[in-house]
């Protein structure tokens, strides 16, 4: 068999479904002999983020795989594989090179240098022979350690060459448990604090470790924040939830930190960055991860933990039971407060959230999906702009993965991708994403892509006709030349890229829209509800 036969052959023992890709590559024809089903974009940009939400809202059962040709197609691909990169996701992406006769001509890009710094890992199949190990390698990496992007290049002379037969055997994934000394010490500090938190990020995803942060809670009474890679790692539906510690963020999520004394960051990078709440200064620092570049990057750890979430947290509690952590007057307390600041708070923004305004608050679209769809049938994600910080500290997730909460890097248009590859891994669940007008011109013709690939998803998009967020940095020039407007009209567009839509004006229909839009998915179409909203720059900072 050829190499790229044998690549073909390797994705299908590895259990891959999809190979999300745009031609010119020839991986496409031999995937599709072995059974993979390749679904193409209509850019590579979402293509990834397809492959991206897939592997996401598996949680890394199904690894997004994505393909494309050397040169545009892996210039065109940057942003996707970024996101996947910020963001810790796995993604394979399989890039065809150039034939090795060009590699180092000048201007000629080559992934492989391309990508070196956005990578997990990545490597050029230079001779037939290697490509059995050579992706070896790469879904060893998928599988273990913190995730992040892989590139395995393949260039086009290579793909010919014989590679006799494979014996590849799929790869597996192992964990690791925390040093017990530290297990001890940790615990120690947490039986004796006065006001412990807990701050919940992906890692908590990735390793299944949300029944052990509920236990853990639960025990000693401490009040949980997930950070906004971490949303609904821990359900916001809990009594214990303070919600999501991100720039636009709960006020319950400040005020307990505030009081904390003790926090314990598990799944967590703890990095100092525009989209994490930063953390107080002068508090006993708990973190528990799995890669030490994150140990002690912005913080200093009183008790570093580097272990799996899942079986590091399974430690933590053995050992706090066994100091004697368990405090269910704390508990109460602590559950009788969050939902009193919490109403306190819904109060304070009921105008907007059921405001009756039109053209729409946006907030009230944020607070109808949440009334209209139950969390636990959905998998939401927003867009980067005032669509983030409108939807992440209001909508309240549920279960694990009922939430992509994305964007340490945060292209423009990303969410959308991520609700396709949602929809192909949770195909009963309704997957939305919210997204901005500009946004929306970023990728919204593969709108087209969810219309055509029989992926039902429903696109909704704030139509405020400008960028709103951009509202206090685009000031002269846009008196002068009316830089922040944009314009469109996007359920006509959708119409005619053969989705279902509608175009909402009147707040009292929003609501209805949504059943109307999630019916027309149950009957297999991708639906795109258009609201027609105000340039809302209320946020909760
Ligand atoms: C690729 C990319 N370019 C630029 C930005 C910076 N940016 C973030 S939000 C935004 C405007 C968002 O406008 P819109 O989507 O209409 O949302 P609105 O704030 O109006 O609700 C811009 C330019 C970005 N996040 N990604
Ligand atoms: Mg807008």
């Amino acid at each position: 068999m050829r190499a790229l036969e044998g690549m073909a052959e390797i994705l299908k023992r590895e259990g891959v479904e999809y190979l999300f890709c745009y031609p010119t590559t020839d991986l496409i024809d031999a995937v599709a002999d072995v059974g993979i089903r390749p679904i193409v974009c209509r850019q590579e940009r979402v293509g990834l983020g397809v492959a991206d939400g897939l592997s996401r809202a598996s949680n890394g059962a199904k690894i997004g795989v994505f393909a494309m040709q050397a040169g545009p197609g892996a210039e065109n691909a940057f942003a996707g594989v970024t996101t996947a990169y910020a963001d810790s996701s796995p993604l394979l992406v399989l890039p065809s090179g150039y034939p090795r006769d060009r590699e180092g001509w000048p201007r000629y890009f080559t992934a492989e240098r391309g990508y070196r710094n956005v990578t997990k890992w990545l490597e050029t199949i230079n001779v037939p022979e290697q490509t059995e190990d050579a992706m070896r390698r790469a879904f060893s990496r998928l599988r273990n350690g913190r995730p992040g992007p892989v590139m395995v290049e393949l260039p086009t002379d290579v793909a010919e060459l014989d590679i006799g037969e494979t014996g590849y055997e799929p790869v597996t994934s192992t964990r690791t448990l925390a040093d017990p000394r530290d297990v001890e010490r940790a615990a120690h500090a947490l039986a004796n604090a006065n006001a412990p938190v807990i701050l919940a990020g992906q890692g908590v995803l990735w390793a299944g470790a949300t029944d052990e942060v509920v236990e853990l809670a639960e025990m000693l009474g401490a009040p949980v924040a997930a950070t906004l890679l971490g949303k609904s790692a821990f359900p916001e539906t809990h009594a214990l939830s303070i919600g999501t510690a991100a720039t636009s963020t709960p006020p319950m999520v400040r005020s307990f930190l505030g009081k904390a004394d003790v926090i314990l960051a598990v799944g967590a990078s703890l990095a100092k960055h525009q989209m994490n709440l930063p953390l107080p200064e002068g508090r006993t620092i708990i973190q528990l991860t799995n890669d030490e570049a994150d140990l002690n990057r912005n913080y200093a750890a009183a008790h570093p933990l580097l272990a799996d979430a899942r079986l590091g947290m399974r430690q933590l509690i053995d050992a706090v039971r066994d100091a004697g952590g368990t405090n269910a007057s704390r508990r109460s307390a602590v559950e009788a407060e969050v939902a009193s600041a919490y109403s306190a708070w819904v109060d304070s923004w009921r105008g907007k959230l059921e405001s009756q305004d039109a053209p729409i608050n946006p907030y009230r679209v944020v607070w109808e999906l949440n009334r209209v769809i139950p969390a636990d049938d959905a998998i939401v994600t927003h867009d980067s702009g005032s669509p983030r910080d409108q939807m992440v500290p209001f909508y309240r997730s549920a279960g694990p993965r009922s939430y992509i909460g994305w964007g340490k890097s945060h292209a423009l248009g990303t969410g959308l991708g991520f609700a396709m590859g949602a929809k192909l891994a949770e195909p009963d669940k309704v997957c939305i994403n919210w997204m901005g007008d500009a946004a929306f011109g970023m990728t919204g013709l593969d709108f087209e892509t969810a219309v055509r690939n029989g992926i039902p998803i429903i696109t909704m998009v704030s139509n405020n006709s400008t960028m709103a967020i951009e509202t206090r940095r685009l000031v002269g020039s846009h008196e002068k030349y009316g830089t922040r407007d944009v314009g469109g009209n996007y359920a006509d567009l959708a119409r005619s890229l053969g989705g279902w839509a509608e175009r909402v004006e009147d707040p009292e229909e929003v609501g209805p829209a949504i059943l109307r839009a999630r019916r027309a998915t149950e009957e297999g179409r991708a639906a795109l509800l258009e609201f027609i909203t105000s340039a809302e720059t209320a946020l909760n900072r």
